[in-house]
């Protein structure tokens, strides 16, 4: 039990909600879109598409109005990349601007603030045709798209993330459509993507005065198994390379070396260009946004020891590297149906470390709990395991305020129910239920879960009444 004094929640906390364009949008072929990775990837049997998604592309201004009646300040989307320019690098489609005008719009109108992701999973098809990430002219592509963004939206957002989970597109590139199969590849479409990522924050600052940007990573504290110091020593490992590599680039614009040195023990070390060092180190981060569900754990792994992980494209399972470390389970925590571990405090513990390492302010773009809700006879969704995970976690941002970290945002994931990156619609997360199943577009008709009512209350109370 924590001893800590309760401060309140700031005044103008941003309490929200969070999405992102593939997998709550649909309309995947409409407007002008171009196809994206999603929309042309390997689905596992069994798994629905992002075709129809939850149609919020259609039914935007119903969505909003029911965001608006919880009460959200703040709302985190992500702008699809194939709606502004279909090709990746190509002709600007208004159409798709129009679309992320008339959204923006909507939202302004209920006195809500945008939280523009421009990046999150869904790279256009036709740039990874010409080598996605691998090739250096993604760079280039996808700095034209944030300038796009930035001349067209800027007058009216504020609150910018770079790339979405960039670490998970590199540690688990399986689970969610991404990456490669060799390690150096991988680690040199990491470093494109950074460099990417910089000079977007370079331009952001140039050409808007009043805007703030960040990068959008998962960060997770990792815990040692035990309190060996193998353990421990593999537990640093882990953190380096899951977590601090990407913040400590986007504040500091350098290599975590823990980071590079795992990198260059397993040959890869990615390429510099000539420049890319003073790109890496001109392009500043305002705030961390970061996507928080659940701690992990690790142990040393020695070389030559035969793997016991469990094998799974799982983003928060199954990481492992001879001679450094290996994920296991944490054996104390609950888990939720799918099988991740539930653990608030991990929250504050991540928060408060975050924040001792870079001291800039933090906005929490994802937490939440993926289930099978059921929609009862009476008409409604009774997720009280959604309520009572997120009133935990609340719980652990409200003390590490307390602690002293500079929080200023909340998006649970998700705003309304929508397509998990890998297990279909069956795994939800909204507060706001969408009425179809993984192969039944039934009405797609918007149903207020208990949750709603819930954070209602919450945000109405500033996060008194949990
Ligand atoms: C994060 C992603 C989201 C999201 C969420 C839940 O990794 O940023 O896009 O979907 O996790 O994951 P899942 O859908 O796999 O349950």
């Amino acid at each position: 039990m924590s001893n800590t004094k309760h401060k309140a929640f700031p005044e103008h906390f941003l309490w929200g909600g969070s999405t992102s364009a593939y997998q709550v949008e649909g309309a995947w072929n409409e407007g002008g879109k171009g196809p994206s990775v999603q929309d042309v990837k390997q689905l596992p049997e069994g798994t629905s598409d992002f075709k129809v998604a939850a149609d919020h592309y259609h039914h935007y201004q119903e969505d909003v109005a029911l965001m608006a009646e919880m009460g959200f300040k703040s709302y985190r989307f992500s702008i699809a990349w194939t709606r502004i320019v279909p090709d990746g690098d190509g002709a600007i489609n208004e159409e798709g601007i129009q679309f992320y005008q008339n959204l923006i719009d909507e939202l302004l109108k209920h006195q809500i603030e945008p939280v523009v992701t421009v990046y999150h999973f869904d790279l256009p098809a036709a740039l990874e045709e010409k080598g996605g990430w691998d090739n250096r002219e993604t760079i280039d592509a996808f700095v034209r798209y944030c300038d796009i963004l930035f001349d067209r939206f800027g007058d009216k957002v504020k609150y910018w993330q770079t790339i979405n989970e960039q670490n998970m597109m590199i540690l688990s590139g399986a689970a969610i459509g991404t990456g490669s199969d060799s390690m150096q590849k991988t680690y040199q479409q990491n470093h494109h993507m950074l460099v990417a990522q910089a000079k977007a924050m370079k331009h952001c600052h140039d050409k808007l005065a009043e805007a703030k940007i960040g990068p959008a990573p998962n960060i997770s504290i990792t815990y040692p198994k035990t309190n060996k110091p193998e353990d421990i020593q593999a537990a640093q490992c882990f953190n380096a390379l899951r977590n601090w590599l990407y913040l400590d680039m986007a504040v500091y614009g350098r290599y975590n070396h823990q980071a590079w040195a795992i990198l260059e023990a397993n040959d890869a070390l990615p390429t510099f260009e000539p420049g890319d060092e003073e790109v890496l180190k001109a392009g500043k981060a305002d705030f961390i946004a970061f996507n928080y569900y659940t701690s992990g754990t690790v142990e040393a792994y020695p070389v030559g020891e035969a793997t016991t992980d469990e094998k799974t494209a799982d983003q928060q399972k199954g990481q492992g590297i001879p001679g450094f470390f290996r994920q296991v389970p944490h054996g104390d925590l609950e888990k939720t149906e799918f099988g991740w571990e539930i653990d608030p405090i991990g929250l504050r513990i991540t928060a408060n470390e975050i924040y001792s390492r870079y001291a800039l302010p933090l906005m929490i773009t994802e937490n939440g709990l993926g289930g099978r809700d059921t929609f009862t006879e009476d008409g409604k969704v009774h997720d009280d395991y959604r309520i009572h995970y997120l009133r935990e976690h609340i719980e652990q941002m409200q003390l590490a305020i307390s602690d002293g970290v500079e929080l200023f945002g909340y998006h649970p994931w998700s705003a309304i129910d929508l397509i998990s990156t890998h297990e279909g619609f069956r795994k939800r997360y909204g507060f706001i239920y969408v009425n179809r199943s993984d192969f039944d577009l039934k009405d797609l008709s918007r149903i207020r879960k208990d949750s709603f009512y819930w954070y209602k209350d919450v945000i109405a109370s500033n996060g008194e009444n949990l």
